[in-house]
């Protein structure tokens, strides 16, 4: 199975337009996948390629349309690049004889206004780029993108600022040797053959921490508890059966995959106060159901029926249900009561925290599938995370 892309790291190429930005992604990349051209605004939308970078191991590099883009189609271009900020880890920001400085400069505030480390690349033209400032000088790389040359000093340079990130779903919760029940329904909508990536996340983490795990379905659940008792350390078990699951699981500490990838991803603490809105939503409240992925999902009866019959249960037929899916850009969530995101196992934790900042900002609270579906069948309290 792939890693999707949300749980790799994401390396954005920014920069003027002509300043060789994509000549570097595909002298990156290895291959050619994004068109180079002496034609001004070739690039239109950000080209995302997998490869692998050095120690950084698998990476996701993002090729973009350069940001002093005049035609008129260019606003769309700048709006698009813009969008890629939140998505990345790291940014490239290149430099060539084609460089504007009064662009340069506004977006390496945009980079520091999102807390984006970054690094300046100079293309070939170093002698000629007109930096006075000798501090910023000396952090520029010098590379030429089609020679390739110095472009290992550029790799050392993001091996470097990789940043640290607990990619732990289990965190403090398991222990070496304990006994974990994995309660897994595959129903009609999962993946054939495989199980979603949460669940194989978690399976490997037991693995990796020498703990021991049951896995089994709502048929089975009872027998497994019958069977082992005292020795269950802790049950994990799929969101959409959390309260049959503590029906039968009896006191023992209880989770769902979602409410780990919610830690993972998010702030789970956040999402965790974000649910308490739900206690002041009436039939005339306003919910948006965020779906990040692009694609058709797994998680589409959790977010498109599931959650949605829960809400319409409890208040009222009438209760605006909207949703919104996408990958991309930060969604307009102005106006709702609250916010209910998918788990995110597509988009990078920058992306999700960006839609936090700005659920934030705009004073909606936003919780997530897990926390969501925990919160309205009364179990959230009796859960551990
Ligand atoms: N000589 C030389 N030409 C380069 C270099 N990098 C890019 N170019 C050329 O500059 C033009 C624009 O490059 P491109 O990568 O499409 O720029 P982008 O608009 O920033 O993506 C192309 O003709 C490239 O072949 C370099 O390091 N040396
Ligand atoms: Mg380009």
């Amino acid at each position: 199975m792939t890693m999707p892309k949300g749980n790799k790291l994401h390396i954005g190429v920014f920069g003027g337009v002509n300043t060789g930005k994509s000549t570097l992604f595909n002298s990156l990349a290895g291959e050619c996948i994004a068109i180079v051209s002496d034609e001004k605004g070739t690039t239109t939308d950000a080209v995302y390629k997998a490869t692998e970078l050095g120690s950084l191991g698998a990476v996701i590099l993002v090729d973009t349309a350069g940001f002093n883009d005049e035609t008129e189609l260019g606003k769309d271009r700048i709006k698009a690049t813009k969008s890629v900020l939140d998505n990345v880890d790291i940014a490239i920001l290149i430099m060539s004889d084609n460089t504007n400085i009064d662009y340069d400069s506004e977006w390496l505030q945009y980079f520091s206004a999102k807390d984006l480390p970054y690094v300046m690349v100079s293309n070939n033209h170093d002698e000629s780029y007109s930096v006075t400032d000798s501090d910023i000088k000396n952090k520029i790389i010098t590379v030429n993108a089609k020679t390739t040359a110095g472009i290992d000093t550029l790799i050392a340079k993001l091996e470097s600022m990789k940043p640290e990130r607990d990619h732990s779903l289990l965190r403090g919760l398991v222990k070496e040797g304990d006994l974990v029940v994995l309660v897994m329904p595959q129903d009609v909508g999962a993946p054939n053959s495989r199980l979603i990536l949460p669940q194989a996340m978690t399976v490997r983490e037991l693995v990796d921490k020498r703990a021991v795990s049951i896995n089994c379905d709502m048929s089975t659940l009872a027998q497994v508890v019958d069977k082992y008792g005292d020795s269950i350390d802790l049950i994990i078990t799929d969101s959409s059966v959390f309260s049959e699951v503590e029906r039968v699981a009896k006191g023992k500490r209880l989770t769902s995959f979602s409410v780990l990838y919610a830690g993972l991803k998010g702030d789970i603490t956040e999402l965790i106060s974000g649910s308490n809105a739900m206690d002041t939503l009436n039939s005339d409240s306003k919910v948006l159901i965020l779906e990040a992925c692009s694609h058709v999902t797994t998680h589409e009866d959790i977010g498109r029926v599931k959650i949605p019959r829960l809400i319409r249960q409890k208040y009222g037929e009438e209760i605006v249900i909207d949703f919104v899916r996408s990958a991309g850009q930060v969604p307009d969530m102005q106006g709702y009561d609250i916010v209910i995101h998918c788990g995110g196992c597509m988009i990078t934790a920058r992306s999700m925290m960006a839609r936090m900042n700005k659920a934030c900002e705009i004073g909606v609270p936003m919780t997530n599938y897990g926390i969501a579906i925990a919160k309205l069948t009364g179990v959230l309290d009796k859960i551990i995370y």
